[in-house]
């Protein structure tokens, strides 16, 4: 099963001798073949899918049709480990911790080689994660168009996609105040440059997506603020981008992703609710879709599958950054989702509308600090596919069985004839109503039955 060492001793490995993975016959994970599928495999044999069977049939598709597994390269590939506390745990035999040219194709390999072994179909990057910055636009542009060749290359050999692409808008020290909602104009333009650049290289590799998420988009303080100003500036930077899409013909869904805080005090994008509010302020409804991460979701106060539940009933959800927070810690510690309760409640929405195309389950996820070893990276991705798996076949037992909609539908029975009914489709006043009251007198209020609900999802599990 372990056939990991030495790596999997964990950190220590990394640095020196990176360059034998320069070789074009390299291996990045010895040892490790392509994950296989066996339910029968023991309870501690954590390396196998005993679950995810991307070929099997659930509710009509194929477990890979509906669950569009992707990794996150920015986590998985770029994570050390480091924290505000401590230096890199994470150190991987091939990153030899530069900027330089060369180790990025080393990462971009070694990332290509994890994605086919495990199985997984897209993944997903921020620009600068891929490929260095350089010290002018010119100079990281060719980067990154240096980058983007190696990975078409990969995509091609390997019939790995691309989920989405997006720009690291909030690294660097000139979006310190922002990008999009910058009080400079001239960091505006500069955003604005790198997004056009990250656009066209993402119809290049063919993304089917396109994620804006806003790290430094918010305020530390309304003192210095002019919040009215920033969002209309972040509205035309979104009326841009749609603009330029259309002009170069990219075809992906552009999506924004909310999160209430964290790096800002306080995010423009906070929630669901808030960006569709925020689109529609500005006619963008149409051009953008949502992005969903219920470590943010929880972040913004709500329930796990708050966003996803919100987005889905407004037609907006575009794609999910599956990760879970730590429920008892109040920050985004973007940890594997391994909640089957959780997980279902996510796939009964994606299942309710009819699936999640041309969006994915996108592991914005990092390996512990501590899980230094290289079987880790495996482990939790397979971990949290599985966990999908299962959360697929109740969601779908769900949905077959109809008991949660036909209990539903009796709740809201009452709009279904006479009053209700022209409340419902909006042909009634307040004079009718007034009129019905007097006629029929006190209402008679029916349990909510709250525990019943409970009851029967723990009954499916
Ligand atoms: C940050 C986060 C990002 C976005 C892409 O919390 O989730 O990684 O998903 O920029
Ligand atoms: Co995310």
């Amino acid at each position: 099963m372990s056939s990991f060492a030495p790596e999997s001793k964990g950190t220590g490995s990394g640095g020196s001798d990176a360059s034998v993975y320069d070789a074009d016959d390299a291996e990045f994970f010895p040892g490790v073949k392509k994950i296989a599928v066996d339910p029968s495999a023991g309870r501690d044999n954590t390396l196998v899918f005993k679950h995810y069977n991307p070929s099997e049939k659930v509710h009509g598709r194929t477990m890979e049709e509906w669950l569009r597994f992707s990794v996150c390269f920015w986590h998985t590939f770029r994570g050390t480990g480091a924290d505000p506390f401590g230096f890199p745990t994470l150190v991987r035999p091939w990153d030899d911790g530069s900027n330089s040219m060369a180790n990025a194709r080393r990462r971009l390999r070694a990332a290509f080689e994890f994605f086919t072994k495990l199985g997984v179909k897209y993944w997903t990057f921020h620009d600068r994660d891929i490929s260095p910055e350089g010290a002018t636009l010119e100079e990281t542009n060719r980067n990154l168009d240096e980058i983007a060749d190696l990975a078409l290359k990969l995509q091609q050999t390997t019939g790995v996609k691309l989920l989405w692409a997006t720009s690291n808008l909030f690294a660097h020290p000139r979006y310190m105040n922002g990008a999009a909602s910058s009080p400079e104009a001239h960091v505006f333009a500069y955003g604005a440059a790198q997004v056009k650049k990250c656009m066209e290289v993402a119809k290049r590799l063919g993304a089917e997506n396109f994620v804006f998420w806003g790290g430094r988009e918010g305020y530390h303080t309304l003192l210095n603020t002019d919040i009215r100003k920033e969002q209309n500036h972040m509205a035309e930077f979104f009326r841009m981008a749609a603009a330029y899409k259309k002009k170069i013909g990219f075809t992906g869904t552009l999506l924004i992703e909310p999160k209430p805080k964290e790096p800002s005090k306080h995010q423009y994008d906070y929630d669901a609710m808030t960006v569709i509010a925020f689109l529609r302020t500005y006619g963008l409804e149409n051009e953008y879709k949502l992005n969903i991460e219920p470590n943010h979701t929880t972040l913004a106060g709500h329930g796990f599958e708050h966003d996803v539940v919100m987005s889905s009933a407004f037609g907006m959800l575009g794609s999910v950054d599956s990760n879970t927070g730590s429920p008892d810690l109040g920050w985004d510690t973007d940890q594997f989702p391994m909640d089957l309760k959780n997980c279902t409640q996510i796939m009964r929405v994606i299942l309710d509308q009819g699936g999640l195309a041309p969006g994915g389950l996108n592991f914005d996820c990092k390996v512990r600090r501590e899980s230094t070893a290289l079987q880790d990276m495996f482990t939790a991705h397979i971990g949290a596919m599985d966990t999908f798996a299962r959360a697929l076949k109740v969601a779908a037992t769900i949905a077959e069985e109809k008991l949660f909609t036909k209990h539903i539908e009796d709740r809201y029975s009452s709009y279904s004839t006479g009053i209700g009914l022209k409340i419902d489709t909006g042909a009634t006043s307040f004079e009718e109503l007034e009129q019905y009251i007097l006629a029929h007198g006190e209402a008679n209020v029916n349990s909510g039955r709250q525990e019943h609900y409970e009851s029967m999802f723990n009954n499916y599990m």
